[in-house]
């Protein structure tokens, strides 16, 4: 029986067909799935935050206001994936407990701090422009509320990414001190954009098997490279540097050439200690205790209506 199972879901798989929550599915595909969609949406709860930090002091009402939305629908592709993830037999509880215990992982470029307003440019420009690579190919994935779900959420990603390089084209044209503030802030984001990917390819150890089950579909290096190819030319229309002297296409290897990611950051930024980790879970532990009053009262209304429709 097992093995029959085994041999459709493996049909289906090589078919490039959809996995759907009532199917049969190997535990490890389980698994994998609730590691990598869980992961996704606490990055985009976390995710909030960077950008929460300058709602309040956007330079303009107009800016002021497209923050706010963007910083929304961050928080609703953060619920579309929970609700992903549920599917899967896993309650949004636990995720949430897992989040703001520390055991459960969210992307390293978040714990990184926003010090200037320039930086609502670089993250729209180098975090949603990574987020698009890396997500695009996602919307193929073989399971299919993560596929579906990859699909309006890269919509929004591509509008973020919009309004982060118009905010640099502004300032890079700006003053002097503008133009400055652009280029330090894509100094700082540059790198950890890069890492956003995950390791390189002969240190990936899930990469193999995702992508034999077609929830990955390109590697992590693969995906680096398209990144980079895209970067480059938009960064000459912004009139910014790439802070990579050893950038420069390789005609023979068909690939960017670059200089080596500093991988003891990307890993001590994964053990907890980056530049902002302690902040982020302390916020948003501080933000789940001080809404337990919210959720206790919509449990309560809940029960409420039910009961009423019970008589
Ligand atoms: N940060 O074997 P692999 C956004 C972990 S975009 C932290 O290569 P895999 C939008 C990895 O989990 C950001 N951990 O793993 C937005 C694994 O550890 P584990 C979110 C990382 O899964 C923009 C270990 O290293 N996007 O939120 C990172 O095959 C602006 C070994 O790595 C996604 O999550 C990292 N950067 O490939 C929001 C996309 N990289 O779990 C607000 C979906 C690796 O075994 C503002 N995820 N690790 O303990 C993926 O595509 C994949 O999970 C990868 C990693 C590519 C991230």
């Amino acid at each position: 029986q097992e093995a029959e199972l085994q041999a459709r879901f493996d049909a289906l798989i090589e078919a490039d067909q959809r996995i759907e929550p009532r199917d049969w599915m190997p535990d490890a595909y389980r698994k994998t799935l609730i590691r990598q969609i869980s992961q996704h949406a606490h990055s985009e709860i976390i995710g909030m935050q960077p950008e929460g930090n300058w709602i309040s002091r956007a330079p303009s009402l107009k800016r002021k206001a497209i923050l706010m939305a963007k910083v929304q629908d961050e928080a609703g592709h953060g619920l579309y994936l929970y609700s992903a993830a549920q599917t899967l037999g896993i309650s949004r509880d636990e995720m949430t407990e897992q989040l703001i215990t520390s055991r459960a992982r969210y992307s390293s470029i978040f714990n990184y701090p926003t010090p200037t307003w320039a930086d609502m440019g670089a993250i729209g420009w180098l975090v949603d422009g990574a987020a698009i690579c890396n997500q695009v190919p996602l919307c193929r994935a073989s399971y299919g509320p993560y596929g579906r779900a990859m699909v309006r959420i890269c919509k929004e990603e591509s509008f973020h990414q919009r309004q982060g390089f118009e905010i640099l084209l502004e300032l890079s044209q700006g003053t002097p001190e503008q133009h400055a503030m652009a280029q330090e802030s894509v100094d700082r984001w540059y790198w950890p954009a890069l890492m956003m990917f995950g390791p390189p390819d002969d240190e990936s150890p899930n990469s193999a098997q995702s992508m034999a089950w077609k929830i990955k579909r390109f590697s992590n290096d693969e995906l680096r490279q398209r990144f980079v190819g895209m970067l480059v030319p938009q960064a000459e229309v912004l009139g910014l540097t790439l802070p990579d002297p050893n950038l420069r296409w390789n005609e023979e290897r068909q690939a960017w050439d670059m200089s080596e990611i500093d991988w003891t950051e990307f890993n001590e930024v994964l053990a907890g200690r980056g530049p902002a980790n302690a902040q982020r879970i302390q916020h948003r532990r501080d933000a789940h205790e001080e809404g337990a009053w919210v959720r206790e009262a919509a449990a309560a209304y809940a029960e409420k209506q039910a009961a009423r429709e019970r008589v």
